[in-house]
C-alpha cells in the first residue's frame, strides 16, 4: 500500500520482569495509530554486551507496518521506553526496556538523532536471530544479506528462552 513501510523494532529487557516488559511493549505498539503490528519472534535470552555484572537480557525483534515517518516511528518507541522506563541503567548497563529501530523499509538514515539500520545490528546475535525467524531473506542495506551476516555471527550464547533448561544464570536472579 503506498505510504506504508514494513519496519523492525528490536525489544531488550533485563530487568524488572523482562520477559513481562516485552510483552507489554508489543500491546502497546500494536495499540498505536498508525502502526500495524506484525509477527513477533520467539524471546530469545542472551548474555548481556557490555558490562558482564548485569542479568542476562530477554530479546525479541518485532515487525511492523506503519505510515509514520523514521522520525515519528522513533518518537513512538522513545515514549513507550519512557512509560515503562522505571529504571534507568548507566551506558551499557542493565535496562528496563530498549526499543531499537532497526530496518525501516530499505532506507538508509544517517542524521543526529536516528540511523537505520541500527549502527550494530549487523553484528549483534541477539539482533539478527530473532530477526532472521520474521525475515529470512531480507538485505540489510549497507551490510549484505542477513544469511551472509548470520553466517559470520556465532550465536554467542543467544538461544530461545522456550527451549532453554535453566542451566544458566536466570535474566531475573
Ligand atoms: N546485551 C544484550 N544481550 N541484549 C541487549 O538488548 C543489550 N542492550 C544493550 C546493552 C547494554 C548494550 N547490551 C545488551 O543496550
Amino acid at each position: 500500500m503506498h505510504g506504508r513501510v514494513t519496519a523492525y523494532i528490536g525489544l531488550g529487557s533485563n530487568l524488572e520482569d523482562p520477559v513481562a516488559q516485552i510483552h507489554q511493549a508489543v500491546v502497546a505498539l500494536g495499540q498505536r495509530e498508525g502502526m500495524e503490528l506484525g509477527p513477533v519472534s520467539e524471546l530469545y535470552r542472551s548474555p548481556p554486551m557490555g558490562p558482564q555484572d548485569q542479568p542476562d537480557f530477554v530479546n525479541a525483534v518485532a515487525r511492523v507496518v506503519t505510515a509514520l515517518d523514521p522520525l515519528a516511528l522513533l518518537d513512538v518507541l522513545q515514549a513507550q521506553e519512557q512509560a515503562q522506563a522505571r529504571r534507568r541503567g548507566r551506558h551499557w548497563g542493565p535496562r528496563t526496556l530498549d526499543l531499537d529501530l532497526l530496518l525501516y523499509g530499505n532506507q538508509v538514515l544517517d542524521t543526529e538523532r536516528l540511523t537505520v539500520p541500527h549502527p550494530g545490528l549487523h553484528l549483534r546475535a541477539f539482533v539478527l536471530y530473532p530477526l532472521a525467524e520474521l525475515a529470512p531473506g531480507v538485505r540489510i542495506p549497507g551490510r549484505g544479506s542477513l544469511q551472509e551476516l548470520l553466517a559470520v555471527c556465532p550465536r554467542e550464547g543467544v538461544r530461545r528462552l522456550r527451549e532453554d533448561t535453566g542451566s544458566g544464570t536466570r535474566p531475573d536472579a
